[in-house]
């Protein structure tokens, strides 16, 4: 394996909530977890719940560099689009869910922040993952043996407390996998220009 391999990281551009936004989540997410104690079903922790922009997968020492200078040459040129819930949902339908989410509003801004930093991100990593975007946070995760599928019903679609916040920035993050669940750490933070 030559270095810059061995050396990758796997990563993923993203948006945390603010700390009033994380407090609504989290009163949300207790509540659902009371009405749905179903066995294998794996809630995501507060601190991790974030809104992913792209993500990457391994990326190299070298890509990863380009990536932030390239990205930080970016920001002062894009808008801050705001984030507003919809509905709970699930990936990648309810019948074989393995995702819980929360839908966001897919708005013009939100939409074209995405499209900048793909374009800016694939040229970067060439290797990166090219899912559409789908503004979501993900609220919980369904083991292979979940079979709670119909317990859900009632909640696909179910529109979510609302709340708001503008984004002002986004967060290089590294994932690591292990048996416990996957450990994110910020590797670098990206900031949007305040709106005139
Ligand atoms: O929690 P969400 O859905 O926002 O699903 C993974 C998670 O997003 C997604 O990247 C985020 C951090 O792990 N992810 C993981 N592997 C992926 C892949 N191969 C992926 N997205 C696309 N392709």
């Amino acid at each position: 394996m030559n270095t810059e391999k061995k050396n990758s990281a796997r990563l993923f551009l993203a948006v945390f909530p603010d700390d009033a936004v994380k407090s609504i989540l989290d009163k949300e997410t207790t509540l659902l977890q009371k009405k749905y104690p179903l066995p294998g079903l794996k809630w995501t922790v507060p601190a991790q719940r974030h809104l992913t922009l792209k993500f990457l997968g391994d990326v190299s020492p070298g890509e990863k560099e380009r990536l932030i200078q390239r990205l930080d040459a970016l920001c002062p040129r894009l808008r801050r689009p705001r984030l507003l819930p919809k509905a709970y949902a699930f990936f990648p339908n309810r019948r074989r869910a393995r995702v819980l989410y929360l839908g966001l509003e897919e708005n013009a801004a939100l939409s074209a922040l995405a499209r900048e930093i793909d374009a800016c991100a694939s040229e970067c990593v060439p290797g990166a993952s090219s899912t559409p975007f789908r503004p979501h946070i993900t609220l919980a995760r369904m083991g292979r043996r979940f079979s709670g599928h119909a317990a859900l019903t009632p909640l696909a679609g179910e529109t979510a407390r609302p709340w708001r916040q503008e984004v002002d920035g986004f967060v290089l993050v590294e994932s690591r996998l292990s048996a416990s669940g996957a450990k994110y750490t910020p590797v670098h933070t990206f900031f949007l220009p305040e709106t005139k």
